[in-house]
């Protein structure tokens, strides 16, 4: 997997009246919780996203539908299909991503560990690349 993302699982709490997954912030994820969103009504062929965060760490679920994640740093590159309400993408600092191929009537679902500022965004590509060049290339000398 691509450095700072991984997957991660959620129970399903199971029956013959449907499925419930519960997420319980630090306890099943990395960070408190301090935003949530969704995006839904993607129209076909539309893709998202094209940027990256410095200090953000997110959770991205597919909780209905599919949609696929393509997470980016200058040294790596992966796509990760969501389809399933109990597993996660995580996110970290410093990730490229973006979102395609939305099924009809998915509803994405992001889980943030911070309340939304245009400030922590890196938006233009040439800006992120200099910047994560410095960061990722600063980690591995650690
Ligand atoms: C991310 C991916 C997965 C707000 O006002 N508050 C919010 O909390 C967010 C997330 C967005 N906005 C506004 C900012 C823009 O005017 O909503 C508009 C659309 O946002 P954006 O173009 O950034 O949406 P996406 O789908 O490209 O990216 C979003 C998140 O912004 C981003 O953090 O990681 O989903």
């Amino acid at each position: 997997m691509v450095t700072n993302c991984k997957m991660v699982s959620f129970k399903t709490h199971g029956g013959e009246w449907g499925n419930l997954n519960a997420i319980e912030g630090s306890n099943d994820l990395p960070f408190d919780i301090r935003r949530v969103y969704y995006i839904t009504q993607v129209p076909e062929k539309t893709t998202r996203g094209f940027h990256s965060h410095r200090a953000l760490e997110q959770v991205l679920l597919c909780v209905n539908g599919s949609v696929s994640i393509r997470v980016k740093t200058p040294f790596e590159e992966e796509v990760i299909p969501l389809n399933d309400p109990a597993q996660g993408l995580y996110i970290g600092h410093m990730v490229w991503r973006e979102m395609f191929d939305f099924s009809p009537g998915a509803v994405l679902l992001v889980l943030a560990s911070e309340r939304y500022t245009e400030k922590d965004y890196i938006r233009d590509y040439s800006q992120y690349i200099e910047e994560a060049t410095f960061y990722f290339e600063g980690r591995q000398m650690q």
